[in-house]
């Protein structure tokens, strides 16, 4: 399947809704005032938050769009104010091979995606041949060392693990040491659920932090934070507590083909400003995209290519 098709059926939900929801708006009414407002009730809801909605049904007015306009008229607009929202925080994962490894760390609450998404980057990663390890540094877990066990050894991606709650940081340092000596490119390192309200995991990843930084004040090069669609406008709450803790470097949105809820990407662009890099629809190894506003913002209204 092609990229976009993968992706279209990706997020299939939030477009399906949406698309319904905008059809029904139209259908048998001339485009006037109550019409906007009823749009932009229905924009609202689908979490693109007020800011955005408003400059869609600004854009409205001001094109004066015809009686006429076809369905795919009314899309490309909403999709084309939706893009230049986005654009500005579309960026692309560029390795600085300059700075060996290059070292990320995945942050965000339990069940957002992290450990599939360190292996997911990892594959892509090699796929584009650079020298990757992981580092299981959710120690508190059996279960989560396993997982990303299971995927290391799937994907063929060297592993450092401690022993079930082996101290985070010094596992992160060890495994700092282990990518400098084989020589790899980047290091890759998953993080433990962090409830955002609990405050000894929060402390556990700022001490990850300050240690990497005792090696080299440059490091980590990326802290993502890996936010879960379909908890909504939840995800605002959890990205200005991460904030607090660490600074983000750039967010990736996972499980939108599991919701009708992924316009709360645009909002959250729009509102915090931080750069987009990866979104996921589905929980195999191919299904992570780096983050492009306009196949997004096309797909999300349901419009072709
Ligand atoms: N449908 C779907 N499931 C996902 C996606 N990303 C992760 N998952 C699933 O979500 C669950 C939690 O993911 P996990 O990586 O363990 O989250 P963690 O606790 O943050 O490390 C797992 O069952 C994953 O397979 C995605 O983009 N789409
Ligand atoms: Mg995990």
């Amino acid at each position: 399947m092609k990229w976009f098709s993968k992706l279209t059926k990706g997020l299939k939900k939030t477009s399906g809704k949406l698309t319904e929801s905008i059809s029904k708006v139209f259908t048998h009414r001339k485009i006037d005032a109550a019409t906007l407002e009823d749009l932009e009730d229905i924009l609202i809801q689908s979490d693109l938050g007020v800011n955005v909605s408003t400059k869609i049904i600004q854009r409205f007015e001001k094109e004066k769009v015809s009686k006429e306009a076809t369905p795919s008229e009314i899309q490309l607009l909403i999709a084309d104010e939706i893009e230049k929202v986005l654009h500005p925080h579309q960026k692309e994962l560029k390795i600085d091979t300059a700075k060996k490894p290059y070292v990320m760390i995945m942050a965000g609450v339990n069940g957002s995606g992290k450990t599939t998404t360190c292996a997911k980057v990892g594959w892509q990663l090699i796929e584009q041949g650079f020298r990757v390890r992981l580092a299981a540094c959710d120690t508190f877990r059996a279960a989560a060392v396993e997982q990303l066990a299971v995927w290391a050894d799937r994907l063929h991606i060297p592993l450092s693990k401690g022993a079930f709650n082996t101290d985070p940081a010094s596992l992160a340092f060890d495994s700092y040491k282990e990518a400098e000596k084989e020589n790899a490119d980047v290091l890759i390192i998953d993080t433990a659920g962090r409830l955002h309200t609990n405050q000894n995991l929060m402390a556990e990843l700022e001490k990850i932090i300050r240690v990497l930084k005792k090696i080299n004040p440059d490091l980590p090069h990326e802290i993502f934070l890996v936010l879960d669609a379909t908890i909504g406008q939840n995800t605002r709450v959890q990205l200005e507590a991460f904030q607090k803790v660490a600074p983000i470097s750039g967010l990736i949105m996972t499980k939108l083909d599991g919701t009708a809820r992924g316009g709360v990407l645009v909002g959250l662009a729009d509102s915090f400003k931080l750069p987009i890099y990866f979104i996921g629809t589905g929980e195999a190894k191919e299904e992570l995209h780096p983050f492009d506003a306009k196949s997004f913002s096309h797909a999300l209204v349901g419009l072709g290519e």
